[in-house]
């Protein structure tokens, strides 16, 4: 696998692992990291024995935002005309599973970047927040939205305004995080989910995946429709002739991802 200066990139069995790796600026996003993150997601996308991807931080902080002091600077033509922070959008746009795993801080971008995956997964030193706006802005990684679209808007609101953290506790009840772990088995839970997703039907689980997400995007009827015509397109794999008969003959079904 590629070797990058600002991520850590590796697998154990069928599960990309994206593992941010600036220590010294508590993985503050910096544009060389997302360019990295953006070019490790398109690898393990295309790598054919990959069923899942897993990000990463340190045990201090997923990541404590943007980076502020690449920010500074910069004009509003400059964010402007690059369009600044849209190649995260990539990461959002994955076809095969996410999943966060999130200890310490993920703060700003590094609270959007945990919500751009699939799952999230908290240790229990984990802490969300949206600060940007005691900065002068406000999110820009889409936080604004996917906040409010998993906890609501009270919540998203006073988060957004007023800029305090939620620990790990708060985030679970509002339905931010599937599960809360203690930070010392973070890594092997978040792989253990990770592993059990990558080991079932690649394009089924991809099919879960979009179906889910289009509840986000369109009307209850739409998405039912939109569910009822995929679920009986899984009836062309090979995995659900698979699943089916492992089950009437009473064994484990040995998926080809196909
Ligand atoms: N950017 C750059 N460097 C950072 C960042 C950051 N977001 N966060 C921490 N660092 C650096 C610190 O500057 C420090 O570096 P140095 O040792 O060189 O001074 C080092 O990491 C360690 O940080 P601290 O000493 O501050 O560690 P503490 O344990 O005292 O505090 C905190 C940890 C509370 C996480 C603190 O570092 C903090 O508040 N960080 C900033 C959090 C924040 O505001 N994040 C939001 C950033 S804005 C954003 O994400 C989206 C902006 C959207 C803009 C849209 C434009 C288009």
């Amino acid at each position: 696998m590629t070797d990058f200066d600002t991520i850590l990139l590796g697998r154990k069995g069928r599960v990309g692992i994206i593992t941010l790796n600036r220590p010294k600026a508590l993985n503050a996003l910096n544009s060389q990291l997302m360019r990295e993150v953006v070019s490790a997601v398109e690898e393990l996308e295309n790598d054919s024995e990959i069923g899942a991807i897993l990000v990463t931080g340190s045990d201090r902080a997923f990541a404590a935002g943007a980076d502020i002091k690449e920010m500074q600077p910069k004009s509003y033509m400059d964010v402007y005309l690059d369009d600044f922070f849209s190649a995260w959008d990539r990461l959002a746009a994955a076809r095969k599973p996410t999943i966060a795993a999130v200890a310490g801080y993920a703060l700003g971008g590094g609270c959007e970047l945990a919500m751009l995956c699939d799952i999230l997964i908290a240790a229990d030193t984990a802490k969300f927040g949206q600060p940007e706006i005691k900065l002068g802005v406000i999110p820009g990684i889409g936080g604004s939205q996917r906040l409010t679209r998993a906890v609501g808007k009270a919540k998203a609101m006073e988060l957004c305004l007023t800029g305090r953290n939620m620990d790990a506790e708060e985030a679970e009840r509002a339905g931010l995080v599937s599960r809360i772990v203690p930070a010392a088995d973070l890594l092997d839970e978040a792989l253990q989910t990770a592993t059990t997703i990558a080991e079932m039907s690649l394009p089924v689980a991809m099919m879960a995946k979009e179906a889910v997400n289009r509840s986000f995007e369109t009307t209850l009827t739409e998405g039912v429709r939109f569910e009822r015509r995929v679920f009986h397109s899984t009836f062309a794999t090979e995995d659900q002739k698979e699943g089916m008969a492992a089950f009437v003959e009473k064994r484990s079904p040995v998926f080809k991802h196909r």
